[in-house]
């Protein structure tokens, strides 16, 4: 019994004396999708939860570059300084990125734009983002994080249509205000086509910009 308390004893010390192999605060990346024509130039907007400590770092977005054309990246809002290389390859694009100090804002980090080269409509192409490794800015430790894919869908988009039936009118609208007052679900495409000021959010004021102009084209 003495021999067992003593190694745990030492075990604990052990743990103890280690530092911590992981840095506290998860890092949740959040990529938006888009809804676009052949042709068209769309952005996705990559967002990150609060209090990461994100160091400089990168992202990589797989896709077929035979359906996507990688445009080019933008640092927005929260703490990204610039984007040093955005480097497209046979898979994809991988975008790194310069922060001034550790992230602590959530928001938006950066965007990405690509232009749709597949002519097919409708579809979808898909985009598998992954982080090859994020550290903290200061402690150099890994910070864990999560990811999500993200998809393009190759549509006729209409702002503000969030049925898909060709058309905005009121129907649009109260999907909308069902939607924000939680009795409804939207999927991500009908999501998108609600975005009518295009920062990659949906919102109550989007919403509101489909109530207006279903009201004015009702006179
Ligand atoms: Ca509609
Ligand atoms: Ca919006």
């Amino acid at each position: 019994m003495k021999k067992i308390l003593s190694i745990l004893i030492s075990l604990f010390i052990l743990f103890a004396l280690c530092p911590a192999f992981f840095a506290e605060n998860p890092a949740v990346i959040s990529v938006t999708s888009a809804v676009g024509k052949p042709g068209d130039t769309i952005t996705v907007f990559v967002s990150i939860s609060e209090d990461t400590n994100l160091g400089n770092s990168r992202i990589d977005f797989l896709y077929d570059i035979n359906e996507l054309e990688y445009i080019g990246s933008k640092a927005e809002g929260v703490g990204v300084n610039s984007i040093v290389a955005a480097v497209p390859n046979a898979s994809g694009v991988s975008v790194g990125f310069i922060t001034s100090s550790g992230i602590r804002e959530e928001g938006n980090i950066f965007s990405v734009s690509f232009r749709i080269i597949s002519s097919k409509i409708p579809s979808r192409i898909d985009i598998s983002v992954s982080v090859p490794e994020f550290v903290d800015a200061d402690t150099d430790l890994k910070i864990p994080n999560t990811v999500n894919n993200t998809f393009i869908i190759i549509a006729e988009k209409i702002n503000g249509d969030l049925d898909f039936d060709g058309s905005v009118t009121i129907s649009d609208a109260m999907l909308g205000f069902l939607w924000l007052a939680g009795k409804v679900d939207l999927d991500e495409t009908a999501l998108v086509s609600a975005d009518m000021n295009g920062d990659g959010a949906t919102g109550i004021c989007d919403i509101m910009k489909i109530f207006m102009l279903v009201a004015d084209s009702n006179g």
